[in-house]
């Protein structure tokens, strides 16, 4: 049987991965006076361990891929990046030890309610909407989780602070007690299907959010998802919608979002055009993070300045420059097909110049097709999975394989013209040639910059998308 984890009695914990998330779990647990193994497979000199190896109570054994546990040890934290079928996390089983969550280490500590945000896309951006809905509110708040400051990194700081937590499939897979106050599952598509093995298994995970809610919390679902509408979950369900009519959370109506509840009469949270990020799907994550801004305490009345003020994220869709009538975008965090299809939907039929490509995550890039046919003049083909995409995307526009992202950017330049926008929205992972996803869309920013003429705007020019 395995035993409960129980943070306030621990003495003795092994952190696997000195990542982000295994660094700032470390860090918290030492300062806890918890004694830690902290263990990761690259060497020490590859990690930002900071003062972590002088830390007292502290040993680290980095460069190697341990599999025993050492001594003592009461619980496992794991970092979201490691495989549950890791060998040291198999012992951990097989002894009875409670294998958690960075996320879930965490919220033991918390002093402040929990807004978690997940789903395939769009996740980082309603995160920080919420956010920033929340602040516009005067509410106290952190934006972190899977957008790229865990949370173990943010528990001490002021009171009364609100945490706004984006949630990784990963992360949700290995959390028990976390129960967010207020929490949306945005939508589904398939996605990280290397770990999760099929999309039922996926969306098992990303349905663990709601596990312990009570009626006393929220919980936000695409009504226009049927698989995510009908969640379980033992929270409010309040829906969004772009279409279908929901009785409790809001739809867009003739260019407004309207919400609707129970004995209250329907009232105008916002209009369309309140959102400055281009697209359906980013109306979709504003409509909820308005819900799960006002689960959190802000007022409806703000929620549509709030929106206005908002400056969008970096690597989605980020509006890099002009040159010759000539856009280019950066939306390198358009890792999955789901998420390229979405960005493409936001430009005007036969318009964009794409750079797609890098590592495959498990996904049929047929999927991109459609879009592809209809937004798509040009295709530059990139990375590991140049090939499959080549097979995939034949007849549906014209290709060209370049391999590198240099030789696409510098293609894609000379072949647009006026009205045109060179888009790099991969639709897979980056670790086959960049260290990750802000790597390789700084390396496009850096060569879009570098073209002759180019005039630079900088972020949030998300409006300008609407081409
Ligand atoms: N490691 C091992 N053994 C293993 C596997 C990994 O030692 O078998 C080590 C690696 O060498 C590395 C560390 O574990 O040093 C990696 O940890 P990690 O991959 O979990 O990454 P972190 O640095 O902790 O960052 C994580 C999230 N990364 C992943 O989920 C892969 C970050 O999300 C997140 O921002 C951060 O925690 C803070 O919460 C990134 C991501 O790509 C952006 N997320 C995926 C996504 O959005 O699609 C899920």
């Amino acid at each position: 049987m395995t035993r409960a984890f129980d943070p306030a009695r621990l003495r003795r914990a092994y952190v696997l991965g000195l990542g982000l998330s295994g660094g700032a779990a470390a860090r918290l647990l030492a300062s806890r006076g918890v004694e830690v193994v902290g263990s990761d497979r690259r060497p020490a000199a590859a990690l930002e361990l900071g003062g972590l190896a002088d830390a007292p109570g502290v040993e680290l054994r980095c460069g190697v891929e341990e599999s025993e546990l050492p001594a003592g040890v009461e619980a496992v934290v794991v970092s979201p990046g490691v495989a549950l079928d890791h060998p040291l996390l198999a012992a951990a089983r097989a002894a009875g030890l409670p294998v958690v969550a960075e996320v879930e280490l965490a919220f033991a500590f918390l002093e402040g309610p929990v807004v978690a945000v997940t789903g395939s896309n769009g996740k980082s951006t309603t995160t920080a909407m919420t956010g920033a809905l929340l602040a516009h509110a005067g509410i106290p708040v952190e934006v972190c989780g899977n957008i790229g400051l865990p949370l173990a990194a943010v528990v001490d700081g002021a009171a009364g602070r609100t945490f706004v937590v984006e949630l990784s499939s990963f992360q949700l897979e290995t959390i028990d007690r976390f129960r967010p106050r207020a929490a949306a599952l945005l939508n589904l598509s398939p996605d990280h299907l290397d770990r999760h093995r099929d999309l039922a298994g996926y969306l098992a995970a990303k349905q663990r959010i709601f596990a312990r809610q009570t009626r006393d919390d929220v919980a936000v679902l695409n009504a226009d998802e049927p698989e995510v509408a009908a969640s379980p979950t033992a929270a409010r369900r309040r829906s969004f919608s772009l279409s279908t009519p929901v009785a409790d959370g809001c739809r867009l109506e003739e260019g407004r979002v309207v919400e609707r509840a129970p004995g209250a009469s329907a009232r105008q949270l916002f209009a369309a055009a309140d959102v400055p990020l281009p697209g359906p799907h980013n109306l979709e994550n504003a409509m909820a993070a308005a819900l799960l801004a006002l689960a959190a305490g802000a007022p409806a009345t703000g929620l549509a300045a709030g929106l206005r003020g908002f400056r969008g994220l970096p690597h989605r869709l980020e509006r890099v420059g002009e040159r010759a009538g000539v856009t280019y975008f950066d939306d390198s965090k358009g890792t999955n097909v789901a998420a390229t299809a979405r960005s493409l939907e936001s430009f005007a039929d036969g318009s964009v110049h794409v750079i797609l490509g890098g590592r495959n995550k498990g996904a049929d890039f047929r999927y991109l097709r459609a879009a592809a046919l209809r937004k798509v003049r040009r295709a530059y083909l990139i990375g590991e999975s140049a090939a499959e995409l080549e097979r995939a995307l034949a007849g549906a526009t014209e290709l060209s394989r370049s391999g590198t992202l240099a030789a696409a950017v510098s293609e894609a330049a000379e072949r647009a013209r006026t009205g045109d926008a060179v888009v790099l929205s991969p639709a897979c992972a980056s670790f086959d040639q960049f260290r990750d996803y802000r790597d390789r869309g700084q390396s496009f920013q850096r060569l879009v910059r570098g073209l002759p003429g180019l005039v630079t705007e900088g972020r949030g020019g998300g409006q300008e998308a609407r081409v």
